[in-house]
């Protein structure tokens, strides 16, 4: 008979709204635009008292963060042929034909242009997919990553 009532006290403990590992009482302290306390005490006092509707609202504990994006550069040099680089801008950023030329000549004339903006994986796997082609083709073309 006990082990029934605990057994119910359980089940109906399961269903209250509790914090867990997952949401948090929402304050108000670390986001204002967060959802607000549903008392109209205007006091900043307990949210505890009887009858006093459900003044703590739960919200998710983690929040979605943009992700960092990194622009990816190719660096002029004097050595490596123009159709290369415009080879590797169609083949590993995708460009037309027409935008490869047109960043290729950028860099050409300027010393440095941006071949695109990506994720840290996704950059940094573009830096090293042109490094290992220009050095397979003895090529010194050369590229690198920056935040945005
Ligand atoms: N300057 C090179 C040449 O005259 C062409 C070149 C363009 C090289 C862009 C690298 O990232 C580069 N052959």
């Amino acid at each position: 008979m006990a082990q029934k009532q605990n057994q119910d006290l359980e089940r109906n403990a399961a269903c209250l709204p509790v914090a867990t590992g997952h949401l948090r009482p929402a304050m108000g302290d670390d986001d204002p635009k967060g959802p607000q306390r549903n008392d109209d005490e205007g006091d900043g006092g307990s949210d505890g008292g009887a009858g006093g509707g459900n003044a703590t609202l739960l919200e998710p504990k983690t929040r979605v963060k943009k992700p960092s994006m990194y622009r990816v550069l190719l660096l002029n040099d004097d050595y490596t042929p123009m159709e290369f680089v415009v080879r590797v801008l169609m083949s590993i950023f995708k460009k037309s034909q027409a935008e490869a030329e047109k960043i290729m000549l950028h860099v050409h004339q300027h010393g440095a242009g941006q071949c695109g903006v990506y994720t840290y994986e996704v950059a940094e796997s573009k830096v090293h997919r042109v490094l290992d082609y220009a050095r397979k083709n003895n090529h010194p073309l050369q590229c690198t990553m920056e935040a945005e």
